[in-house]
């Protein structure tokens, strides 16, 4: 397997058919919605031609927050129609879900041997994860970025499509495989997060980033009436407090955190116009993004309507992700163990 050093001197693993692997995750725990979307999923599609690439529900890391278990199979069913639906071509990449390929915890075990506590309690997200979830402070939810690093590096995934929430872990996972490579010898790739515009969607509020935990989200297959009642009394510009205020759009969540990635470039042209003349009303302008976001939502809902009356398919989506995945999966298992002179084999002699 070939490994060599980018042009920023990254070390990189290409296939033997000459491809850089992508790998990246969603968790089903709650409905995906337009952050995951515009950061991420978006992100992934474009990878598709260029890559090989492993799309992947990961439901132990969503098993960090409490959750309850009869409802976790149809999150995981509907995480994976949301993907689909959205651009995610299963003929195209490989698309499975973690608990189907138990070598993720598995080498999670091993990169806890060669993480640093230190580096691990620096993680602005397990923090903030604390803070929210102060009933539950589980050790899962400390570790989570050292399983995050076993999910990429598993399958030695050089490019990794995320929102800026996540880069830390992703840097954090170039130093475990860094570790593990100068105390075994050179397995894995020093990973990269890849970020689009759009990476860090605030959520309705304006004060958060959108989060499924945090109910300030606009889900992605959410009925188009009810993303309309929830846009149309969103936070603006706080200078327009009156019809006739001109306001700043750059200052407004409601331009910087959807118009932007939903409206062409003419209707942005229209908003910054209308706004800081107050020619134009908020909520006339949030028709116009609404207008826009239906383009852009109602194909992705038509079709996942379509995917979720083939339960059948989606279910042979996944089992077959998950058998293409658990071949890479043992091959790079086996390599770690050889060059950690791990697991007892059978004497020739
Ligand atoms: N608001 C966001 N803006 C841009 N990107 C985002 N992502 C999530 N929220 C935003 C990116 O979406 C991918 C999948 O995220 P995830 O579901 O695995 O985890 P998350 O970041 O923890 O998402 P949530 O919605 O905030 O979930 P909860 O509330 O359950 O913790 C990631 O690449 C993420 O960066």
């Amino acid at each position: 397997m070939a490994m060599k050093n980018d042009k920023n001197g990254y070390l990189t693993y290409k296939t033997p058919e000459g491809k850089i692997r992508t790998f990246s995750g969603i968790q089903p725990s709650g409905e995906v919605h337009i952050g995951n979307y515009l950061g991420a999923i978006s992100n992934w599609i474009t990878f598709l031609d260029q890559y090989e690439c492993y799309f992947c529900i990961v439901d132990h890391h969503a098993a960090t927050l409490t959750y309850e278990p009869r409802e976790m199979q149809n999150r995981i069913f509907d995480a994976a129609i949301a993907n689909i639906a959205a651009g995610l071509d299963p003929e195209r990449c490989t698309i499975f879900v973690q608990s189907e390929v138990p070598q993720h915890t598995e080498l999670a075990w091993v990169f806890n041997t060669v993480t640093p506590f230190g580096d691990l309690s620096r993680m602005t997200q397990f923090k903030q994860k604390s803070k929210e979830h102060s009933d539950n402070i589980n050790v899962g939810l400390f570790t989570y970025p050292i399983l995050q690093a076993a999910d990429i590096l598993l399958y030695k995934a050089s490019a990794v499509p995320v929102g800026e929430d996540q880069v830390q872990h992703i840097e954090l996972a170039r130093e475990i495989a860094r570790k593990f490579n100068f105390r075994f010898g050179d397995v894995f790739p020093e990973c990269q997060a890849y970020i689009t515009e759009a990476k860090r969607i605030m959520g309705l509020d304006g004060e958060n980033k959108m989060s499924k935990s945090l109910s300030n989200t606009i889900g992605l297959l959410e009925p188009l009436p009810d993303i309309w009642k929830k846009l149309a009394p969103a936070i603006t510009d706080p200078r327009r407090q009156r019809r006739t205020d001109p306001g700043i759009p750059e200052d407004c969540n409601v331009f910087t955190s959807y118009h932007l990635h939903f409206s062409p470039r003419a209707d942005l042209d229209w908003v910054r116009e209308g706004c800081t003349t107050a020619s134009i009303g908020c909520l006339e302008c949030k028709k116009r993004l609404f207008e826009n976001m239906e383009k852009v939502l109602q194909p992705i809902q038509e079709r996942a309507d379509r995917l979720k009356s083939c339960p059948l398919d989606i279910h042979d989506i996944l089992s077959d992700g998950a058998r293409k995945a658990k071949n890479i999966a043992r091959e790079v298992m086996e390599e770690v163990y050889a060059a950690m002179g791990l697991k007892r084999k059978k004497p020739t002699g």
